[in-house]
């Protein structure tokens, strides 16, 4: 074992449309739902929306440039479905502008050797789809659609980016998005959420489906889809407990990697649930299963699980990052529910493994220090808890890879820039490059340093 991540290791950083891009009506674009959802007044905690975010619409060549400096061997980005196809339906137009505006942008991460990996779906919606006929609750329309839209973006980027992941993190779509309703289009329902669910593993199943049938034979890509989990440990070694955290796995993660990497919905979400979870049909599920030739993880924190509770969303389980002796798990964030634990990430890395036995592409991993929403340029550049984070989660993938053995094949930190984080607004950061967001003036911070030196000093060459 000689201590280091393969030759072949990728390692970079992630960003999304809705959070970078800005622009919101440049060369044709037509509102998402988050472009609604932000505007709707109450909905984000500063108040803000995305039309300006970074400007990477504009500023792409700077991001580049930021990553070129980095070190970094990949970028993941996403595509904005309304400026792609406005309009977003089958039978709407594409818009060659914003194909043109994307395909430069591709060619300049390629030309300075930046491999580019495209999410097609990170959240944002063509709101003209979800005026047409409810968006991702309508099976029948929605996913002839996202096939339309996913064939589009192979077809036209297709020689370009050779690693697609089809939807960003499922479970907040479906459970923020139509459960609890804190996120776009802000929906609450105990029932809507298990539909939308549902929906979106057959849209990607589909979308699969065309790329390897119509598009890998000639363009040689893989594809997959990213599921975002938490370790959960058991709060304590009571057997309540232990199934706690098993039940919580499953109400989390299961629901969706199950179907994909085994052909079936977890027992106990099944029995729980009812008939207010949707069956596959026979057709369905064979396009379902073995739908990833990858496992794409997310990953932030951990989380101590205690049986009990009647949060049917999360499987009748209860969350703490409080030990038993009193103790804090790890170093608090920004965000109330992001602690640093790297113990619990290697746990994770090799559960996955053992579970699904896919290679891992770690798509997501960062933290949000406290303060940087208030604090002077000068001080947010010492950003020491993220280095920490950074050195503690850094050095649980390598054990993992190195000891363990797990085939964790990319580490994407999110995220470059901070950025439009969602229901937070501009109060949340997670960038390891401060953006002043009345200047747009970038200042990269010690975790960026600190994420350009470790990577080459642990990857063989
Ligand atoms: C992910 N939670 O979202 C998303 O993929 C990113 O777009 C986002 O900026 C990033 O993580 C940081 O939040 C999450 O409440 C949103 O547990 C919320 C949660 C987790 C992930």
């Amino acid at each position: 074992m000689s201590g280091k991540l393969p030759s072949d290791f990728l390692w970079g950083y992630a960003t999304a449309s809705y959070q970078i891009e800005g622009s919101p009506t440049a060369d044709g674009r037509l509102p998402s739902i988050w472009d609604t959802f932000s505007h709707t007044p109450g909905k984000i905690k500063d108040g803000s929306n995305g039309d300006v975010a970074c400007d990477s619409w504009h500023r792409w060549g700077e991001d580049v440039a930021l990553l070129k400096f980095s070190g970094a061997k990949v970028y993941r980005f996403s595509f904005s479905w309304s400026r792609i196809i406005p309009e977003g339906g089958r039978d709407d137009l594409i818009n060659a502008d914003a194909i043109e505006h994307y395909r430069y942008f591709i060619e300049a991460l390629v030309k300075n050797g930046i491999k580019p990996i495209a999410t097609l779906y990170h959240w944002d919606l063509p709101q003209t789809l979800h005026d047409r006929y409810g968006g991702w609750l309508n099976k029948e329309e929605i996913v002839q659609d996202y096939v339309n839209y996913a064939r589009t973006c192979f077809r036209y980027f297709g020689d370009l980016v050779k690693d697609w992941i089809t939807h960003n993190e499922p479970w907040c779509v479906s459970v923020l998005g139509y459960g609890t309703g804190v996120f776009a289009p802000g929906h609450k329902s105990d029932t809507e959420h298990w539909i939308v669910a549902h929906n979106l593993l057959v849209a990607h199943a589909y979308a699969v489906k065309a790329y390897r049938e119509e598009f890998k034979p000639s363009q040689g890509g893989q594809i997959g889809i990213t599921l975002d989990c938490s370790w959960q440990m058991p709060y304590d070694n009571s057997p309540e407990n232990v199934a706690a955290a098993q039940r919580g796995i499953a109400f989390k993660l299961g629901r969706f990697a199950d179907p994909i990497y085994k052909g079936y919905y977890p027992a106990i979400v099944k029995e729980m649930i009812g008939d207010r979870l949707p069956d596959f049909t026979e057709e369905e599920i064979a396009v379902v299963k073995d739908s990833s030739d990858f496992f794409g993880l997310n990953t932030y924190t951990t989380q101590l699980v205690q049986d009990g509770g009647d949060n049917e969303i999360q499987g009748n389980v209860k969350y703490t990052f409080t030990r038993p002796d009193g103790t804090q798990l790890g170093k608090q964030a920004h965000v109330p529910w992001l602690q640093s634990y790297p113990p619990g990430f290697r746990s994770l890395l090799n559960y996955l493994w053992e579970t699904y036995k896919k290679p891992i592409y770690v798509t997501e991993n960062g933290f949000a220090a406290k303060g940087e929403n208030v604090l002077p340029v000068d001080q947010v550049v010492k950003d020491t808890d993220r280095v920490e984070y950074f050195q503690g989660y850094t050095d649980a993938l390598l054990r993992a890879v190195t000891e363990d053995g797990v085939p964790v094949k990319g580490y994407f930190a999110w995220s470059l820039l901070d950025n439009f984080e969602w229901a937070d607004g501009y109060d949340t950061r997670f960038g390891v490059t401060y953006v002043d967001f009345k200047t747009q003036r970038r200042t990269t911070k010690e975790s960026y340093q600190f994420l350009r030196n470790w990577f080459p000093e642990h990857v063989e060459t």
